[in-house]
């Protein structure tokens, strides 16, 4: 089987969907369920039923283009990833997997290949954690791992709910059908831009992913007192964003002295209310993320930030709240899809590197219901989230090439 894959068509469609967006070019913007988010899951349907692919979409958006094997009724095997995008972000984190996992389906179809069992297209809903504060929406309710009460209840900046929200966006059904059954999938394979630079530095140009890091997200909420910045003397305050700073700074130091370098915490956001100059902070909310490839670790930065909370609301006499959103437990990729992207790297005498992923993603979730592993390629300087990440036109050709050998094997019945 000797397989093609179109370049100029794969990166013309990148640059496609980068455009429907809501910031300014090179930036990309594509929150869940906004209109741009809408046109984004419309232009790619047209563009899977015009490859042939068979497409459903369930009741959270999660959406599905399946080429149908000759085994119709075997457990599939799955590919995608996400298309929404946080603010300012850029235009490949994700779209490579979808759209370099429709484009390895089109170069096994050109090549005269036919599956056995079907190979299934997704683009899982809201991977990221932008609009409900969870990330992996989708795949978490797909895989079970969120329950569709909890999720419904999730809600937005405006207060909206999940619940609403899909409604509204003309998604139908009950979120209680989303979960898939056990033994839907044989196996998944993720293509996804490595996210750091490690690949980059060590001129490899694939990642086979080995284990996916446990991501764990908090939101702490500070109460002080508010006043006016000229009035109150420094002895009567109860200032909640010197508090919060003190917080921030715990949460760093634990990270940094857990023993480990796979341990990385942030606070991505801080809320300050009033937030006026000359009005002291009377709350403050943090939205916190806590990762690392060993559970405990990650676990014991939580414990310790905690410890800090309380530390802090006795020493600054301000209340502290604090959500845990969630707290995953890592994945270990499967040894048969590892093998299988292994295999297809030989294939073609490509070098790759056995890595973990430090980033999340749905094959996080996708792992507790099928076998499934994930394809790094790599991206300049290790940037993502960031407009100018960039992954290069061979990369992506290369990535795509794999996964479509993978998907070939993993095709196979016998597999
Ligand atoms: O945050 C993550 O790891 C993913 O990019 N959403
Ligand atoms: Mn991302
Ligand atoms: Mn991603």
């Amino acid at each position: 089987m000797s397989l093609t894959v179109n370049q100029e068509r794969l990166m013309q469609e990148i640059e496609e969907l980068g455009s429907i967006s809501d910031a300014e070019p090179p930036a990309v913007t594509r929150i869940v369920f906004t209109p741009s988010d809408l046109r984004a899951r419309a232009w790619l349907i047209s563009r899977c039923e015009a490859a042939g692919l068979a497409v459903r979409q369930d009741a959270i958006g999660n959406t599905f283009a399946r080429w149908i094997g000759s085994d119709p009724d075997a457990p599939a095997v799955g590919t995608g990833s996400h298309i929404d995008a946080i603010p300012n972000a850029g235009k490949y984190d994700g779209v490579v997997g979808v759209l370099g996992g429709l484009e390895a389906i089109r170069a096994l179809q050109q090549s005269g290949f036919h599956p056995t069992r079907s190979i299934e297209l997704l683009i899982f809903t809201s991977e990221e954690p932008t609009r409900f504060g969870i990330g992996c929406l989708g795949s978490r309710l797909l895989s079970g791992t969120l329950s569709p009460q909890a999720a419904g209840r999730l809600t937005d900046r405006e207060g909206a709910s999940t619940e609403e929200v899909r409604r509204k966006a003309g998604m139908r059904g009950e979120l209680a059908e989303v979960q898939l059954p056990p033994g839907y999938y044989a196996a998944f394979v993720e293509l996804h831009i490595e996210q750091g630079f490690i690949l980059e530095r060590r001129k490899i140009p694939l990642g086979v992913v080995q284990s996916i890091a446990a991501p764990a997200s908090a939101r702490i909420t500070i109460e002080g007192a508010g006043g006016h910045a000229g009035g109150v003397l420094m002895p009567d305050r109860r200032d909640a964003l010197c508090a919060a700073a003190e917080l921030i700074l715990a949460l760093e130091t634990a990270a940094r002295s857990s023993g480990a370098v796979d341990t990385v915490a942030t606070v991505g956001t801080c809320e300050v209310f009033p937030g006026a100059v000359n009005s002291i902070p009377s709350r403050v909310c943090l939205s916190v993320d806590v990762r690392d490839t060993d559970l405990k670790r990650r676990n014991r930065v939580i414990e310790r930030l905690e410890e800090a909370c309380r530390a802090v609301s006795i020493k600054r006499q301000v209340t502290v709240q604090t959500e845990l959103l969630n707290a995953d437990a890592p994945a270990d990729c499967a040894a048969s899809v590892v093998e299988a992207l292994v295999g297809s790297c030989a294939k073609h005498d490509f070098n790759f590197l056995s890595m973990v992923s430090r980033a999340y993603h749905d094959s996080l979730f996708m792992s507790r219901i099928a076998p499934a592993a994930m394809l790094f390629i790599p991206c300049r300087n290790g940037h993502s989230h960031r407009p100018d990440e960039y992954a290069s036109p061979e990369d992506i050709t290369r990535g795509t090439l794999v996964l479509a050998e993978t998907l070939a094997t993993l095709s196979a019945t016998d597999y």
